[in-house]
């Protein structure tokens, strides 16, 4: 009799041990999902001196390149990416660099942004707009497509 009922004190004991591990388990997963949790922050944005993150200039520029054996355009834009958040508001400097006032470029966005800009050759626009469509949205010289064009990343 006395054998028997401590084997069930020695089962009862070893149930509460293996309960007491298995809530410490669960208490550790617990404190590690809240540590990752917290460690998942924003990534870090620092613009240049007196330049706000979400201020770009984009200057065209003729590549010493022969067009007419090339078969493509050869003018660019010196800045191709641009990267900002949902909601924010862009500006954009965007200056035609070209000497002749007949050597257009423009500065142009299908729907959703929906904008564009002409500018004769020497002039400069400065424009700005709220990103409110996240995606990734082409922007293009409608005189030098398909070579003169850049992307517009807007993350949520
Ligand atoms: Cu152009």
């Amino acid at each position: 009799m006395t054998n028997g009922s401590s084997k069930v004190g020695m089962i009862g004991l070893g149930i509460a041990i293996v309960s007491i591990v298995m809530s410490g388990v669960a208490l550790a997963m617990l404190a590690g999902a809240a540590r990752g949790g917290s460690t998942q922050q924003k990534a870090m944005e620092v613009g240049a001196p007196g330049n706000d993150v979400n201020e770009f200039y984009i200057f065209t520029q003729e590549l010493n390149a022969d067009e007419e054996k090339l078969g493509v355009p050869v003018a660019v834009y010196t800045l191709t990416e641009i990267t900002v958040h949902k909601g924010d508001n862009v500006t954009i400097h965007f200056y035609n660099t070209a000497e002749a006032a007949e050597d257009r470029h423009t500065f142009t966005m299908q729907a959703p942004y929906n904008m564009s800009y002409d500018l004769a050759g020497g002039e400069d626009k400065t424009f700005s707009f709220t990103a409110d469509t996240v995606g990734r949205f082409t922007y293009y010289c409608t005189y030098d497509l398909p070579s003169m064009i850049g992307q517009l990343e807007v993350l949520p």
